[in-house]
């Protein structure tokens, strides 16, 4: 009877949500809407966004995250390679606190970052952009000899259409290639080298780099990932140079094929931003490609990065 009672009277205290707004195209459930006021007690929920790579948790305020919370974010990006979140109307401080969780913040070896903020780089395009940051294939600064573990971008402007941001799921793409091809490809390593891409962006923009040089890293073509144990393929084309002990003309005929075939449509998805979401990466198993159709409207954020190890 006591027992009864006391199960009666105790309710768990009301955890701090987010209202969620609802709009099309969200995978929001009806059930996220409902709470008691403002507090929902729902608690977050992560949901693929295909089969193969990406999934949104919704629920969760990135202000204020808990134990729990990271474990779940965590969790669901080594499942999915990239999660995304709408509505984080958070600060820089709040970006930078996130990824210090779950590693060292990097400074980009291209960029001076925000003021105050060496290592949250500025992601912008407007009317009078000449380029666009990541418009090909890529894996965050592959050219470093401890290439970024994870990437993350939050934009609070965005265009009215356009802007999208492919992801590519590089386990899937290893594991579709033949097992002729992954017995040849596995034990091979690539020269990968920040100069060519990094000097062709300061031409273009105009920027002044002084002849400084750039990072670059020999790692192996298919790489096994620190937490899932996985192996991806980890070559690109903005940053892979070649493929050591081939021959230029073997090197260049494999690396085509390959970029050919990590560019499938079915190893992706594709994000469509709104203001205040944030997309979270693992550079180690996805790449990305940003589509820049979109000008002359302006598209902008921040980008904070989190040191990897080396591939092995
Ligand atoms: O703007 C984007 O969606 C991604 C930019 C990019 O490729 C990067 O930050 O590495």
């Amino acid at each position: 009877m006591l027992l009864k009672w006391v199960a009666f009277v105790w309710q768990e205290p009301p955890v701090k949500r987010p209202p969620e707004r609802l709009q099309a195209g969200d995978f929001h459930t009806a059930e996220a809407m409902l709470g008691s006021g403002h507090m929902s007690t729902t608690p977050p929920q992560v949901k693929p966004v295909t089969p193969v790579i990406g999934a949104e948790i919704c629920g969760l305020d990135l202000d204020d995250v808990s134990d729990s919370d990271f474990r779940l974010v965590h969790d669901a990006l080594m499942e999915h390679c990239v999660i995304f979140f709408r509505d984080q109307d958070i600060s820089i401080e709040s970006q930078k606190e996130l990824g210090a969780r779950f590693g060292e913040l990097v400074a980009h070896p291209n960029d001076p970052g925000v003021d105050g903020h060496p290592e949250v780089m500025p992601i912008h395009a407007d009317e009078n952009s000449r380029r666009v940051a990541g418009e090909q294939w890529h894996s965050d600064v592959s050219c470093d000899p401890l290439p970024p573990m994870g990437s993350i971008l939050r934009l609070h402007t965005v265009p009215e259409t356009g802007g999208d941001t492919l992801f590519a799921n590089m386990y899937a793409a290893y594991e579709a290639l033949s097992e002729r091809m992954r017995a040849f490809l596995d034990g091979l390593t690539a020269v990968h080298d920040g100069g060519p891409y990094y000097r062709e962006t300061n031409r273009i923009i105009g920027r002044d780099d002084g002849g400084r040089s750039y990072p670059s890293a020999e790692h192996p073509v298919v790489r096994t990932h620190p937490v899932t144990g996985r192996r991806a393929l980890f070559v690109n084309p903005m940053f892979t140079q070649y493929i050591v002990g081939l021959p230029p003309a073997e090197s260049r005929g494999v690396l085509t094929l390959l970029y050919e075939h990590v560019a499938r449509p079915d190893f992706q998805c594709r994000f469509r931003w709104r203001r205040n979401s944030i997309a979270f990466w693992d550079n180690r198993c996805a790449q990305h490609h940003a589509i820049w159709d979109y000008w002359p409207a302006t598209r902008s954020g921040y980008r904070v990065t989190i040191r990897g190890e080396a591939p092995v």
